[in-house]
């Protein structure tokens, strides 16, 4: 007898669409699951699209509106790769109807959205999950592993950068398909719930929570034709951010991020300062996890860099042979993986409990960028 079957209708069919389908068509192949991911139906307002996305990547079927996606009784998951104002709805109403729901990232446009989403999904008792991808790059869950079993000692640092330059040109419109993200109606922030999200979700999941922030945000841009009304708009994102933290363990912390940054295309680096050592992880060269263990005595003490591809690494005994490496879309690929496990057992995280958090502190951040004044970062 086959598995049974985890029937997914996924809603948006973007770049996160692509990775999301990919990830659930992969996952079974690599990764022996309890359930088997059958990708059900897309759906996406524009017909004739979705019937091409669903032709490449194997849906069986097309929706045009996520009401009717989300009342088939052929569906078990609902999955959101559309743009961030559409995620509030859709998950309400998916765990109403009984729905698992996985969500792209930021969950909410503001905590007091995500909050919403959270209590949905607890009150209708449905698994749940934000697509935080980077934390299953297999050198960021070394470094979780190394951090947790004590590796570095006390934590003094963490540092996180997120640099990206493609909306510099001041002629770039803002709204509509692929630029959305640039509409703080659709998006509810700039780089800092789109970028530093992901920074924080990785930070919190490595480091514990955020005490307290302080930011300077800015806009570089402040007006742009909008896509859709072809008028020319006010700008409400955030186009650059840098922010001080203090965690709860006493760590102190750094992080910027911004789409100004010419030359860097998604440079996401990450850095933490130990009592022991350090660790340094870069995106542009994932696979390897960079060490610095200051027990090493003599003169070979110095910085080592580990190529992270042997069997023993995290989720690599299920890839190639030691020395060949994967890359970003594996890490969605790895969390599908996750989440279906986690459906017979201890729920896979970040679940949208823990995205909650992250929106907390993205609200304070936005918060400290207006009023100048350090912030609390959590509702404790
Ligand atoms: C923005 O350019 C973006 O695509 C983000 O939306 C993703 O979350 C990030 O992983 C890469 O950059």
């Amino acid at each position: 007898m086959g598995k049974q079957k985890l029937r997914i209708g996924m809603v948006g069919y973007g770049f996160m669409g692509r990775t999301h389908s990919n990830a659930f068509t992969q996952a079974p192949k690599y990764f022996d699951l309890p359930r088997e991911p059958e990708l059900v139906a897309v759906c996406a307002r524009n017909r004739e699209r979705a019937e091409a996305f669903a032709s490449n990547w194997g849906y069986q079927d097309v929706e045009s509106d996520w009401q009717s996606l989300v009342a088939r009784d052929d569906i078990d998951l609902i999955d959101i790769a559309a743009p961030n104002d559409m995620h509030h709805d859709i998950a309400i109403a998916a765990a109403q109807a009984g729905k698992m729901v996985m969500c792209e990232k930021p969950l909410g446009r503001t905590a007091a959205e995500s909050a919403e989403m959270v209590a949905a999904v607890e009150t209708a008792g449905v698994a749940n999950m934000v697509w935080y991808n980077y934390r299953r790059i297999p050198a960021v869950t070394l470094a979780k592993q190394m951090i947790d079993r004590g590796d570095l000692g006390r934590i003094y640092h963490y540092r996180a950068k997120f640099l990206q330059d493609w909306t510099i040109a001041t002629d770039l419109p803002q709204g509509g398909e692929g630029l959305w993200r640039l509409d703080v109606n659709v998006a509810g922030s700039g780089v800092t719930g789109d970028l530093l999200a992901h920074c924080i979700d990785t930070a919190m999941w490595l480091n514990g929570g955020i005490d307290s922030v302080t930011a300077m945000t800015e806009t570089f841009v402040k007006e742009r034709a909008h896509s859709l009304t072809g008028k020319v708009e006010p700008v409400g994102i955030d186009d650059a951010c840098a922010f001080l933290a203090r965690f709860d363990n006493g760590s102190l912390a750094t992080f910027e991020s911004t789409r100004y940054a010419r030359g860097h295309k998604a440079l996401y680096t990450l850095e933490i300062n130990g009592e022991h050592g350090s660790l340094a992880w870069d995106l542009h060269d994932l696979h390897r996890l960079d060490y610095f263990d200051h027990r090493v005595e003599g003169e070979t003490r110095g910085w080592r860099s580990i190529h992270i591809t042997d069997g023993e690494h995290p989720y690599m005994d299920s890839w190639w042979v030691p020395g060949l490496s994967i890359g970003y879309a594996e890490s969605f690929v790895h969390q599908a993986a996750d989440f279906i496990r986690g459906l017979e057992g201890e729920a896979a995280a970040p679940t949208f409990a823990d995205a909650h958090r992250t929106d907390l502190v993205t609200d304070a951040v936005l918060k400290s960028g207006r009023t100048g004044q350090w912030e609390p970062a959590s509702d404790s």
